[in-house]
C-alpha cells in the first residue's frame, strides 16, 4: 500500500475539529501499538486508525445526503440516529476521497461504531483503540480494559460492548441490532472459550495425577 501520510493528515486536519483530530491521532498510535503486540499488519492498523472518523464532523443532514448520493443503505435505526452513519460513510470516503482501497481497512472503518459478530483481528483492533486511546477518560473500567487490549482481543471486545450496552441503557438510548448482536456474540464466545481453557487445565491436572 502506498500511503501519502502527510497529505492525508493535512486533509483530515481541515475536515475535523481540533479535538476530533487529536482523538484521531490517538487512535492511530493506539491501533499501531495493539497491532505490534499481536503481530498484525501495522500499516493497515495505522491507516484505519487515522481515517476511522474521517466523516465524523459532517452534519447529520449532509451525512444522510451523502449516503443517499453514494447509494449506501440507511436503516430505520440510522434514520433515527444518523450519527451512527459516520462509520459507513467514513469507509466510503476513505476509498473515494483518501484513495485507500484495502478491503480489510475499509471494513474495519465500516464496523468501528457498532462492532459486529465474529470480527477480524484488524476490525477488533480499530474498535478497541477507538475506546481506549489516551485522550479518552470518561468510560468506566478503562484501566482494566486498556490492559486487556494487549492480552486478549475477544475478552476486551466483550468488556467494551458490555459497558457500551449498559451506558446506552442507562441513558435511555435505543440499541442498534448490530451492537446487540456483537455483544451477545462476544458474551457467548468468551464464555465458551473460558470453559475450553478451564477444561484444558482440568485435563492437564488429570494427566499429571495419572502420570
Ligand atoms: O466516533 P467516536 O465518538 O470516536 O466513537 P464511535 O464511533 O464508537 O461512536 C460512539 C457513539 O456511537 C456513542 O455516542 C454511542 C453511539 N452508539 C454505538 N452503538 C450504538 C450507539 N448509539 C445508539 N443509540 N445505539 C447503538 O447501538
Ligand atoms: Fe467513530
Ligand atoms: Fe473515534
Amino acid at each position: 500500500m502506498k500511503i501519502q501520510w502527510h497529505k492525508i493528515q493535512d486533509r483530515l486536519k481541515k475536515e475535523l475539529d481540533a479535538n476530533r483530530y487529536e482523538h484521531t491521532k490517538g487512535v492511530m498510535y493506539t491501533t499501531s501499538c495493539i497491532a505490534m503486540a499481536y503481530g498484525i499488519d501495522m500499516e493497515k492498523a495505522r491507516i484505519a486508525g487515522l481515517l476511522h472518523d474521517c466523516a465524523k464532523c459532517i452534519s447529520n443532514q449532509k451525512t444522510i445526503n451523502l449516503c443517499k448520493k453514494a447509494k449506501l443503505p440507511i436503516s430505520e435505526f440510522e434514520k433515527k440516529y444518523p450519527s451512527l452513519l459516520h462509520a459507513k460513510l467514513g469507509a466510503y470516503l476513505a476509498e473515494k476521497k483518501y484513495a485507500v482501497h484495502d478491503k480489510e481497512v475499509l471494513n474495519s472503518i465500516f464496523w468501528h461504531t457498532t462492532g459486529k459478530e465474529a470480527m477480524s483481528d484488524l476490525e477488533k483492533i480499530i474498535y478497541i483503540a477507538d475506546y481506549i486511546e489516551p485522550n479518552r477518560n470518561k468510560a468506566p473500567h478503562l484501566q482494566q480494559i486498556r490492559k486487556l487490549a494487549f492480552e486478549d482481543l475477544d475478552r476486551c471486545m466483550y468488556e467494551i460492548l458490555k459497558d457500551t450496552v449498559s451506558y446506552l441503557c442507562k441513558h435511555s438510548k435505543l440499541i442498534d441490532k448490530t451492537t446487540l448482536k456483537a455483544y451477545n456474540y462476544y458474551k457467548t464466545y468468551t464464555r465458551k472459550n473460558k470453559s475450553k481453557k478451564d477444561n484444558r487445565c482440568i485435563e492437564g491436572l488429570k494427566n499429571k495425577e495419572s502420570s
